[in-house]
């Protein structure tokens, strides 16, 4: 035998040897495990509201919200099949709600997020405040908070939801429950809160918590509080939804952001480490990440892999959602970012 091929035979006996001590060689994975750059499963990725809208309103007439529990299709990264994932740290889906049908009350240890897209009357109601939500509203669903929905319009609400249930996957820190009742009574006034924290007056009281007492943040104030920012050479008009009582993000394991670009925008190429998911709340426009490009509408979905360098065009005045864990990898001290040559 060649020394090579002894040398491998030999090793692979060892591997064999140890593989009963549920032991394994680092030196064989190690390249793969402690890579120069981040090395993603997650591919850029896009679904398109146009598309995606009559097979989410077919899965009405498949299931009923009840049934379902949540009547959502996984938009699931195509990198990643299988995983329920749209990154690799993020799940995101299309959630519809039809007239009169009602989301029964759960909870459960993962965070949410909804981005409105369609529809009108459709309502959430969150630890005892019920709010209907309109198109372009983001609503966040904290850790462990009671949660059910329904639709008192006449036509099919449709969000998008945004859950960190690959990190709670992760850490294996995921508990559920259903509440024996099928909708919560609601307990507070509708706009009690957000009238309270959303008005740069804060009770008190108010205990600071890691999650926004504010669950509600309406398009309108969004969109006029994005107007009046200043224009980023790569991110637009941007500002992230923040918690009134911290200043830190609106959840902790989810960083949102809404930014505005004037028609005829232009980023400049922009790379960071928190793969990011985005929706277009209005305008028209494309993306490119990793070099594929995707023209988008309203109530599109894209995916931004971690470190992929992207840009974007919008050919008419646009805003665009989107939401990633850049506020994990804050505290863990490790997101980057990197403006290319862009002050
Ligand atoms: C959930 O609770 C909702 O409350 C949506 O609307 C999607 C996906 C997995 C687990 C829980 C909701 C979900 C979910």
């Amino acid at each position: 035998m060649a020394a090579n091929a002894e040398t491998a035979a030999e090793r692979a006996a060892f591997y064999q040897a140890i593989a009963p001590q549920s032991m394994t060689p680092l030196w064989e994975v190690m390249a793969g495990l402690v890579t120069p750059q981040p090395a993603s499963s997650c591919q850029p990725a896009h679904w398109s509201y146009a598309a995606a809208r009559p097979h989410v309103l077919a899965s009405g007439s498949l299931i009923t919200a009840e049934e379902a529990e949540r009547r959502v299709l996984v938009l699931e990264n195509p990198g990643l099949k299988g995983q329920s994932k749209a990154t690799t740290s993020l799940y995101a889906g299309l959630q519809l709600v039809l007239p009169g049908e009602i989301a029964p009350a759960h909870r459960h240890s993962q965070t949410a997020l909804r981005f409105l897209i369609e529809g009108e009357g459709g309502y959430t109601t969150v630890a005892g405040e019920r709010v209907t939500m309109a198109p372009g509203d983001f609503v966040i669903t904290p850790t462990w908070g009671w949660h059910d929905h329904g639709n008192a319009g006449d036509g099919p609400v449709v969000w998008l939801d945004g859950l960190d249930i690959p990190i709670i996957q992760t850490l294996d820190a995921s508990f559920a429950e259903r509440s024996a009742a099928k909708a919560q009574e609601p307990t507070v006034p509708t706009g009690a809160t957000l009238a309270q924290y959303g008005n740069a007056m804060l009770p008190d009281e108010a205990p600071a918590a890691l999650t926004s007492p504010i669950f509600h943040y309406p398009y309108e104030r969004s969109k006029s509080a994005v107007a009046a920012a200043r224009l980023d050479p790569c991110h637009g008009r941007r500002l992230r939804y923040a918690n009134p009582m911290t200043g830190d993000y609106a959840m902790p394991t989810m960083a949102a952001y809404l930014q505005a670009f004037p028609a005829g925008f232009e980023s400049q190429p922009y790379r960071a480490t928190d793969a990011t998911v985005f929706c277009v709340a209005e305008g028209e426009g494309e993306s490119e990440f990793a070099g594929q490009t995707f023209r988008w509408a309203q109530g599109d979905v894209m995916v931004a892999p971690s470190w992929a360098w992207r840009r974007h065009r919008a050919s008419r005045d646009a805003v665009l959602f989107s939401f990633s864990d850049r506020v994990v990898q804050e505290k863990l001290d490790l997101w980057r970012e990197d403006r290319g040559n862009t002050p």
